[in-house]
């Protein structure tokens, strides 16, 4: 594929969905890091170690497989994918066995985040129109809607104690991010620029939220304080710089083409150490660090 063809997919997917998460730390043979990559011929989703090392591919089929995120024992592995005709959220084993199916609505469910104990998913869905941000026991039982507004709301991750959710919403006019209380209540936007803001995740210590914005003229990584104040740009680079995540250890974990292809890049949360980690010929994008 060119970088143009590939640049409108990755556009194409972050209106669908891009990774996330949080957890533990320990190299206990799970995956540190997962993606989604094009090297077998569509999208799939693999796993590595922080250092790039232990690259497995954990699902193989012809559908679109996308947006993983790992709980946060590392065991398990939430996704997204379209092989029983449209997009439904799955869980897998983290070395790929067993993918079930958790939902069943003829409207697209995407991008799972674990809850920090491992017992909810946080998603998002369209079954009621238009995006909205749903919470389900994991399992798949009891799907609750916790955003219910006629605006696109998408891209919800827990914080660290379990006690806030921050998410993107179309509500005010434009692509913003907002914070609320885990039961839907206390809806607070935190952006305020007319540019895209949006995949939003909060830092192991629940002090700041990292999210994308193409505020100053491309797509880059930022950082804010977790009641919004003092955005940071972290990337500061012409390339298209998306789909950040922060895990247990404190870093980063993002896309960017700013080589020949998208690839998965680790760095501190002051933008220092930029390290890519998967770092091959093929397009890699949609990193969610545990
Ligand atoms: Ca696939
Ligand atoms: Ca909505
Ligand atoms: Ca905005
Ligand atoms: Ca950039």
């Amino acid at each position: 594929m060119t970088k143009t063809s590939i640049s409108a997919l990755v556009v194409a997917l972050i209106s669908v969905g891009c990774g996330g998460g949080g957890g533990g730390t320990s190299n206990d043979g799970n995956p540190q890091i997962v993606f989604v990559s094009n090297r077998d011929g569509n999208s799939e989703i693999y796993g590595m170690q922080l250092n790039g090392s232990q690259v497995t591919r954990l699902t193989n089929n012809s559908a679109n497989d996308s947006d993983p995120a790992i709980s946060p024992d590392g065991t398990k592995i939430a996704f997204t994918s379209n092989r029983d005709g449209d997009n439904e959220i799955y869980i897998m084993n983290s070395d790929g066995t067993n993918p079930t199916r958790l939902t069943n609505s003829p409207g697209n469910d995407f991008y799972p985040r674990f809850s920090p104990d491992g017992t909810k998913l946080l998603f998002t869905t369209i079954r009621d129109g238009n995006g909205e941000v749903y919470v389900m026991n994991v399992d798949g039982s009891n799907p609750t809607n916790l955003t219910n507004n006629a605006a696109l709301d998408r891209y919800a991750s827990f914080s660290p104690d379990g006690t806030k959710i921050v998410f993107y919403s179309g509500r005010d006019g434009n692509d913003e991010i907002y914070l609320m209380d885990a039961d839907g209540s206390n809806q607070t936007r935190l952006t305020n620029n007319p540019a895209f803001d949006s995949l939003p995740g909060f830092s192991p210590d629940g002090a700041k939220i990292v999210f994308t914005s193409d505020r100053d003229g491309n797509s880059e990584i930022y950082i804010m304080e977790a009641d919004g104040s003092n955005q940071t740009n972290l990337t500061n680079n012409a390339a298209i710089d998306q789909s950040a995540h922060f895990g247990a250890n404190g870093k980063i974990v993002f896309t960017s083409d700013r080589g020949a292809t998208y690839q998965i890049f680790l760095m501190n949360s002051d933008g220092s150490g930029v390290t890519n980690v998967s770092n091959n010929a093929f397009d890699d994008s949609q990193g969610s660090l545990r």
